[in-house]
């Protein structure tokens, strides 16, 4: 890390174009969000000021990223970008393997089907909607494996994202390792507050799965972001980079699935990465039904390109020491106001902790996805909820899930938003939060069958 800019996360960038966003009135934000079914996923984006959907595909591409578009080799098959990305995925990451795919849930649709087995039992470090999606589809069950303080929001443990090692026991005592095909690891537990999964614990896992022959698939969506955490909270990885760190994670694993559009910093794009030789070989047959063929996978050569450039930038030690420190900042004022939020403060967003913001409003009626739409009236601030409507329901009673965690997700795209946007976000929220005594709960009044909250649509109670 170059130390010209010692104790400020000050971007390691400068702003060469500019996309206009629209201011809206309130009154416009309460007709949108009502047409929209208070689901912020069904406004149009046009609609919102400051977008913290998510930071999945949102990300600004540098310069070099678009000049890499233009070197985009269009041939269907054996384009030179696959060979390119083939070659920084190995060198970054270590993986013998690469087959591309058009997003994360490519990836994980294919290593599920290849690797699971109905009856089966998936162990990892809380769910993903999509990941678990998949392993269920396949035949198997996912079983929670995290540490219990990951789901205390205010618990401040520096690795929310450990597995629990007993849990882990448990799980093969009661099934046996041959009904566990592998267990799920994410670095940078999305859905417990963007939080870190500790070096150390991953070699333990690591010892432990070795002895009874389970692997670890690695969901390493955010694992650039993780290994800074390690960088700084870890004892004896203050010295390493980040690019080491990383390869050091990835290296405990014996494959990846990887949504390209959040660390990689493309709109779209992803990829399974895997050491073993048979799995290989099945997933190239699996992708050219699914996604298209080996050699690209559902992307554009152009794709692969800027996404092999954007591997590179994201372990840069000064990129994700600027991408974290604005998520603190964000975090850091919300504290200040009072705010209830997930601690320690994660990495790519700041989650609002609905169940002591709007303790008045029960989890059948979804406080969090009522929060997010008052967030959205009050400055076109778009949020997204990660609570009861996010768990869905239960495959086998019907019923909802009720997860601890109750959350209203403000996701920063990376190298998008400024310092300013950062303090309308953090103004608005603490507006909202001294007016929440009036804020009234909703029910739902259409529910899809598979990820219902991307489509669900709600009234006011
Ligand atoms: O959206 P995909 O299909 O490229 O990736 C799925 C996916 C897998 N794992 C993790 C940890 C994710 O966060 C993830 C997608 N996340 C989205 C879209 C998000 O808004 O967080």
């Amino acid at each position: 890390m170059t130390d010209t800019i010692k104790h400020s996360w000050a971007e390691p960038y400068k702003i060469k174009m500019v996309e206009p966003v629209f201011m809206t009135t309130r009154e416009h934000r309460e007709e949108a969000i009502k047409a929209a079914g208070y689901n912020t996923f069904l406004l149009k984006s046009r609609d919102v000021y400051i977008d913290l959907l998510t930071d999945s595909g949102t990300s600004a591409m540098s310069d070099r990223q678009w000049a890499g578009l233009m070197l985009g080799d269009e041939a269907y098959a054996g384009s030179r970008n696959f060979y390119n990305l083939e070659e920084t995925v190995s060198k970054y990451y270590g993986y013998k393997h690469l087959v591309p795919t058009h997003q994360g849930r490519g990836a994980e649709h294919i290593i599920s089907q290849i690797m699971i087995k109905q009856g089966d039992v998936v162990p990892g470090n809380m769910y993903f909607t999509t990941t678990k999606l998949h392993q269920e589809m396949a035949g198997g069950k996912f079983i929670d494996i995290i540490v219990d303080a990951a789901h205390d929001p205010n618990s401040l443990y520096a690795f929310k994202g450990d597995v629990d090692l007993d849990k882990m026991q448990q799980v093969i005592d009661t099934y046996g390792p041959e009904r566990i095909p592998y267990v799920s690891i994410a670095t940078t537990v999305n859905m417990a507050g963007g939080q870190p999964i500790s070096l150390g614990n991953l070699k333990e896992l690591r010892a432990l799965t070795h002895k009874y022959g389970i692997k670890i698939i690695h969901d390493m969506t955010r694992v650039a972001e993780n290994a800074f955490m390690i960088q700084q909270k870890e004892e004896g990885y203050q010295h390493k980079s980040v690019a080491e760190i990383t390869r050091e994670i990835c290296d405990q694993t014996d494959g990846a699935t990887m949504s390209a559009k959040k660390d990689a910093m493309v709109n779209i794009g992803g990829f399974l990465a895997v050491n073993d030789d048979e799995i290989f070989d099945e997933a190239r047959n699996m992708v050219v039904i699914y996604e298209g063929l080996h050699t690209y996978g559902g992307m554009a050569g152009r794709d692969m390109e800027a996404l092999a450039i954007g591997i590179v930038e994201s372990v840069q030690d000064d990129h994700i020491k600027a991408r974290v420190g604005q998520v603190h900042y964000l975090g850091n004022k919300l504290l200040e106001f009072g705010v209830p939020i997930v601690k320690p403060v994660g990495t790519h967003g700041i989650f609002l902790d609905a169940r002591e913001f709007l303790p008045h409003v029960p989890q059948d009626k979804f406080p969090a996805q009522a929060l997010a739409a008052e967030l959205y009236i009050d400055s076109g601030v778009r949020a997204m909820e990660r609570g009861v409507v996010s768990a869905g329901r239960n495959k086998e009673t019907g019923e909802h899930n009720y997860p601890k965690l109750e959350l209203v997700r403000l996701t920063i795209p990376r190298r998008v938003y400024t310092q300013a946007h950062m303090d309308v976000v953090a103004e608005s929220v603490a507006a909202v939060f001294t007016g929440r005594d009036k804020i009234k709960g909703l029910k739902m009044v259409y529910e899809p069958k598979y990820l219902r909250f991307f489509q669900a649509r709600f009234e006011k109670v």
